[in-house]
């Protein structure tokens, strides 16, 4: 029996306002057996003082605080098979790529650039990790790792800054951010680096692409002035659709297990950045999944 993610947070909220729940069709947790109904989320939060990851999950109850270095832990990306969290962390001075256990156990440095590196995408198989970092010329450029650790890979080359790399689900391509013409848009390439196709082409700043499960279309960040909104564009025709209207900023779009819900982050309920979920389908039923008053955002399934 398949629950409706939205329902069942709204379920979650009333009796435990913090517990951030996800309940999708295709992604297992922790190793459990039947049901297939539940699927944690990782996120960044300020609560405990300083930005560190998070992890809400329904069988291990509310959200549970991975990290605790006293700088920065953020932009967690979970493994296709929910074992893993790729995340960015400025420990060791600058920013580097970790992964650690989903229960926050082993956390290991991947990265050791001499610039930063941050933005990590986990390919379907689990056993590499993109992202960009700068090079010898503080360029940022996409390169890959194997999550076990070992050297990097750079895809992209030239003087203009990428980012926010992220697999396609059959892991043969790479979308990503790129100021090439100015200013930012959306591009895919092979996971090898070739074969690049612009996906965008307007003045305002194009970023964050995010996959849906379908491989199909990507919801991303369109940046007009000082307004951010979540829109979807279809990788084959590069038909958009806006999905937030709100004036506030909204931003780090992730779809669902199933494709049904897109879990973004926004500051439109004042101040602080809280994690909201949607529709994928038109951008209804948004809902205030932290209610918090510390800064939680770039939420993963
Ligand atoms: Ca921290
Ligand atoms: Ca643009
Ligand atoms: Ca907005």
């Amino acid at each position: 029996m398949k629950r409706n993610l939205i329902q069942s947070v709204t379920l979650a909220l009333a009796t435990a306002p913090l517990v951030l729940v996800g309940c999708g069709g295709s992604s297992q947790v922790g190793g459990g057996g039947g049901g297939g109904t539940t699927s944690p989320i990782v996120f960044q939060s300020d609560r405990s003082g300083n930005m560190d990851v998070w992890i809400s999950t329904v069988t291990r109850g509310g959200p549970e605080q991975l990290t605790t270095a006293p700088g920065f832990d953020g932009q967690p990306a979970l493994s296709p098979d929910g074992r893993k969290i790729a995340f960015t962390s400025d420990r060791a001075g600058s920013l580097d790529i970790y992964v650690m256990n989903a229960d926050g156990s082993n956390q290991v440095r991947l990265t050791f650039f001499p610039g930063d590196a941050k933005d990590p995408s986990f390919h379907p198989s689990g056993q590499q990790i993109a992202f960009v970092a700068q090079d010898v010329d503080g360029v940022f450029q996409v390169y890959v790792i194997p999550t076990a650790g070992g050297s990097p890979t750079q895809l992209t080359t030239g003087t203009a800054a990428h980012a926010e790399p992220a697999f396609s689900p059959d892991g043969q391509r790479i979308a990503f951010a790129s100021e090439e013409d100015g200013d930012l848009e959306l591009f895919v390439m092979s996971a090898q680096g070739s074969n690049k196709q612009q996906l965008t082409s307007n003045a305002v700043a194009d970023t964050m692409p995010a996959w849906h499960p379908d491989g199909t279309r990507l919801a991303y960040v369109s940046k007009d002035g000082n307004n951010r909104d979540i829109w979807v564009i279809l990788v084959s025709s590069g038909a958009r659709q806006r999905l937030t209207t709100e004036p506030a900023g909204d931003l780090a779009p992730c779809y669902s297990p199933d494709g049904q819900v897109i879990a973004f982050q926004s500051d439109r309920a004042g101040g602080v950045d809280q994690i909201f979920l949607m529709s994928a389908v038109n951008g209804s039923g948004v809902q205030n999944v932290t209610n918090s008053t510390s800064n939680d955002g770039a939420p993963c399934f």
